[in-house]
């Protein structure tokens, strides 16, 4: 059985207290999860937790403070040995990390039947029917071990697997036990049969994986688990989106966005929200300038309210020059996973922007009373990534926004 790493609460309160004296090191959550399994002794007799971090130049016996994200210490790092680029030690567990999800499931299971299989549902579905198959195949007691390790406890994945395995456990002839544990989905994949063994568990499953549950399809799932499957992945139909316009000032990115807003409000089925450059310029980011940290800093922004819009199923039109290239890749990044996200460079001419100046920006650029304006003392990454290129010298905003909607349409996010 595992063996745990935890000081006895008079001495975790005795250390966390001389703590605030040492360093302290922020894990990032796929440390935590590490930590986790070592502090509750799952992956048995290690040689040190290894942290890699370029920042600090202990001495050897040096202590140190192993703090999750908000703060809270959860072991103390006794340093043993270290390079430049990582730091060794052993460990002392102050507390462990708190999950406020599946309880009861959290705690490590208890008196496992002999010859019981761990079987990782990470990637696969064991309601996948070759993997069921495969399972029952075994004739052994099974053990699912869903990993759920997450910076992000609205990031559904694990709580989509639990639901669905739940829904399968009687279809098993004897009904397997579910247990969750600290670990990001297909990581340490060495560490499986050590935190198998720690379990309880006699060995892992290897059989066959199902494909991921964006391209599974229901009918290749165990009925019992359809329904769930169906709730906890809707098709694009049901989930939210984000549009991103980008182009220089002036290219028609407003008006678009404007005509598209409309467009879908008039189709209906879902909340709808711009945030147009000028306008989230005065709401969210007033502070900003244009250098690239401070535009870098507003996209992300932008960003990260249309995930938020995106993962509840709405719809996001942004309208930014975003200029940066990095920037919107991380902006496509974050989303992607959430919802669909499309990319449309707006990309009428520099010559056309100018000639328009609506807002008489360009003049002041040429003159050098406004500074770092985009296209004229400013660069702007032409997006290679863009799923659409639209130019409103060519075409009419309604057009643009038709052709947006056409291509929400044969990607299933609109009916
Ligand atoms: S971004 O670069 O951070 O994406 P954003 O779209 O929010 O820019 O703001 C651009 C708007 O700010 C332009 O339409 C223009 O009206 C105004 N603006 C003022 N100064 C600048 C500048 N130096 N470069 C670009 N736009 C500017």
């Amino acid at each position: 059985m595992a063996h745990s790493l935890l000081a006895d609460p008079g001495t975790a309160a005795v250390l966390r207290a001389e703590s605030v004296h040492w360093p302290s090191i922020t894990l990032t959550p796929s440390e935590v999860c590490e930590l986790e399994l070592q502090l509750t002794g799952l992956l048995g007799s290690h040689d040190g937790f290894v942290l890699l971090r370029t920042e600090i130049a202990p001495a050897i016996g040096d202590r140190m403070a192993l703090r999750n994200a908000e703060g809270l210490v959860l072991a103390i790092l006794t340093v043993t040995d270290f390079s430049v680029e990582a730091i060794r030690g052993t460990l002392i567990g102050i507390q462990l990390p708190v999950h406020f999800d599946f309880g009861t499931l959290r705690s490590l299971p208890n008196g496992l039947s002999a010859g019981t299989v761990a079987v990782f549902a990470d990637t696969h579905h064991p309601a996948h029917l070759p993997t069921f198959e495969a399972l029952g195949a075994l004739e052994a007691p099974l053990l699912f071990v869903v990993p759920a390790g997450s910076a992000d406890l609205a990031d559904n994945s694990h709580f989509a697997r639990v639901r669905c395995l739940r829904a399968t456990l009687s279809a098993f002839a004897t009904p397997p036990t579910l247990c969750v544990l600290p670990l990001i989905p297909g990581s340490l994949p060495e560490a499986r049969e050590t935190i198998a063994r720690h379990l309880g568990a006699c060995g892992v499953f290897g059989g066959p994986q199902s494909p991921s549950e964006r391209t599974i399809s229901p009918d290749a799932l165990l009925p019992a688990a359809a329904d769930e499957f169906a709730r906890s992945f809707p098709p694009n139909s049901r989930r939210g989106f984000t549009v991103f316009l980008t182009g220089f000032s002036g290219s028609g990115k407003s008006t678009v966005a404007r005509v598209l807003e409309a467009r879908l409000l008039e189709l209906g089925g879902r909340e709808v929200t711009l945030l147009d450059g000028d306008l989230v310029r005065q709401r969210l980011s007033s502070e900003l300038g244009f250098s690239r940290e401070h535009r870098n800093l507003n996209i992300l922004r932008i960003g990260y309210v249309a995930s938020v819009i995106t993962k509840n199923g709405g719809a996001a039109i942004c309208a930014p020059i975003a200029p940066y290239d990095t920037i919107r890749k991380e902006v496509r990044a974050t989303i992607e996973p959430l919802g669909g996200f499309v990319l449309v460079h707006i990309n009428t001419p520099l010559e056309v922007c100018e000639q328009r100046d609506v807002k008489g920006l360009y003049a002041k650029a040429r003159a050098g009373i406004v500074k770092e304006f985009t296209g004229i003392s400013d660069p702007y990454d032409v997006p290679e990534d863009a799923t659409l290129r639209l130019d409103t010298t060519t075409r009419t905003a309604e057009a643009c926004a038709e052709a947006i909607i056409s291509h929400l349409r044969a990607e299933g996010f609109l009916e």
